[in-house]
């Protein structure tokens, strides 16, 4: 079913058989330029876009269909680059990262080490064309269906964009949506941007106090507080996207006296579960996806809101006549992948470790702060015998030297700790390519396992860790493991990832 119209939604587009294609094709252009929209709830702000919106349009495919994405570069030249690559940069540049699929990081896919250059001066003075860039995904046929997310990921420029608001919704159909009591509920998409903006524009990134004492601006769908309405006894399915670069979320729907509305969560990072969760307070990192069904109960007024977030992400009204009866929730879901078990780990005593760390105020000039990844497989310091709290390379990102090479078939073990002591450096740790099931938090089992591909690791109390299996399948080529509170990824809490052929 469709949203509620009054609800925004995303422009979608979905696939279409192209003759002379195998499977059905979302061909479409991603045009990027700077844009003044409007924000409604907020004013007039001039920003990145795609296609002049806020978020992008909503990629509709079924696995084994074929993404085919055009990027048109309309941004000014870059700005010349002075400092060192650990320093933003190129901030008129970008690539494409589809957050959490299970897809080719390799060639002209999902290969966050290409850059989508604007034209240079001379080429803006020659007249030349506005570059495009084309991005040809195949879905594998098998792909899980659920609730994905595409934005740009080159390091040194995510973070500037991504808090201008340049991101968009992927869906994959399949399964899921044909468990009768989903099929009945509006499929809704609630895509939360985080914004900072200042005097109508996002700051440019020249300093790592770059957007301190900006508030950010939540937008649903690109409104303040967008108001959906629910009736009683109806059952609306909310595709809850993260798509935010700062603020972890811990949201709760709550109405004037004090009642809740539960979120029976479905899927966590495009996962489905095995039966739907109920809970009051649904937690998301930056770039998680949590779907849930909600039902209206007493009419009245709740809003979606963050803890800690004074103003509303948006207004729920249970209003209207009642649907007799109530619409039912779902007992049972097909289970969008199988869990991984430790008697599955195929080289047992050679699990990886990834500590995420930072030193502050190691370096001179206008970024002081060492954002690192240490660990079994960190970067080599530049001086091994010197003092590496202030080494420039050490547990940094070097996009020539390889963390951690991964077979393809091969099961694995990794932890990943924080030892941040400031509750504002917490680290979401997100694996490209593949997907990741968290067994342990803390070292305490979970139960059941939850399929992520961004998982939170709250900075306050250093020592927090995170454990999880990992199969590598399918693709090889080189991807990315970093930090996804992006201004610290675009300072170097990245590292590369090699899948390899198996054997
Ligand atoms: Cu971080």
């Amino acid at each position: 079913m469709a949203a509620p119209t009054a609800f925004p939604q995303p422009v979608v587009v979905t696939s279409r058989s192209v003759p002379g294609r195998p499977a059905p094709v979302v061909d479409q252009v991603l045009d990027v330029r700077f844009t003044d929209i409007s924000v409604p709830g907020y004013g007039p702000v001039s920003t990145r876009t795609y296609n002049g919106a806020l978020p992008g349009p909503t990629l509709r495919v079924r696995a084994g269909d074929t993404l085919r994405l055009t990027h048109v570069n309309g941004l000014p030249p870059n700005p010349p680059h002075i400092r060192d690559s650990h320093a933003p940069h190129h901030p008129n540049s970008f690539n494409l990262h589809t957050h959490g699929m299970h897809v080719s990081p390799s060639g002209d896919a999902d290969n966050v080490l290409r850059e989508f250059a604007p034209r240079s001066d001379d080429e803006v003075a020659a007249g030349a064309a506005e570059p495009r860039y084309v991005t040809t995904i195949d879905v594998p046929a098998d792909h899980p269906a659920g609730t994905y997310w595409y934005h740009p990921h080159l390091h040194g420029s995510t973070a500037e964009q991504i808090v201008g608001g340049m991101a968009g919704v992927i869906v994959v159909e399949g399964d899921v949506d044909d468990v009768p009591e989903i099929r009945a509920a509006a499929d809704v998409v609630v895509c939360i941007n985080e914004l900072k903006i200042k005097d109508g524009k996002v700051p440019a990134f020249t300093s790592g106090r770059w957007v301190s004492g900006i508030p950010s601006t939540f937008t649903v769908n690109g409104t303040v507080n967008p108001t959906i309405t629910l009736r009683p006894g109806e059952v609306q399915r909310w595709r809850l996207v993260a798509a935010t670069a700062f603020t972890s979320l811990r949201l709760a729907i709550t109405g004037d006296g004090g009642s809740t509305l539960l979120m029976h969560q479905i899927a966590q990072d495009g996962i489905t579960f095995a039966k739907p969760v109920a809970l009051t307070e649904v937690g998301m990192v930056m770039g998680n996806r949590a779907d849930v069904l909600v039902r209206g109960d007493t009419p009245g007024t709740y809003t979606l809101k963050s803890a800690g977030a004074s103003a509303p992400l948006m207004t729920v009204q249970v209003t209207e006549t009642p649907v007799e009866p109530p619409m039912e929730l779902p007992a049972s879901l097909p289970p969008g992948r199988p869990f991984l078990h430790e008697e599955d780990i195929t080289l047992p005593g050679t699990d990886r470790e990834v500590v995420f760390h930072a030193d502050s105020g190691v370096f001179t000039g206008d970024f002081p702060n060492a954002y690192r990844m240490l660990g079994t497989q960190a970067t080599p310091a530049a001086d091994p015998s010197g003092d590496l709290s202030h080494d420039p390379a050490y547990g940094l990102f070097d996009p020539g030297y390889t963390n951690h090479t991964l077979r393809l078939g091969t099961v694995e073990r990794w932890t990943v700790r924080s030892d941040e002591s400031l509750p504002a450096l917490n680290h979401p740790f997100h694996l490209h390519t593949n997907q990741v099931l968290l067994t342990h938090r803390n070292g305490t089992r979970l139960d059941p396992p939850v399929w992520h591909d961004t998982i939170g690791i709250p900075g306050g109390a250093p020592g927090q860790s995170v454990t999880f299996l990992v199969r590598y399948e399918d693709f090889t080529g080189r991807a990315a493991a970093h930090c996804h509170q992006l201004h610290h990824e675009d300072l170097g809490m990245m590292q590369t990832v090699d899948y390899v052929a198996g054997g």
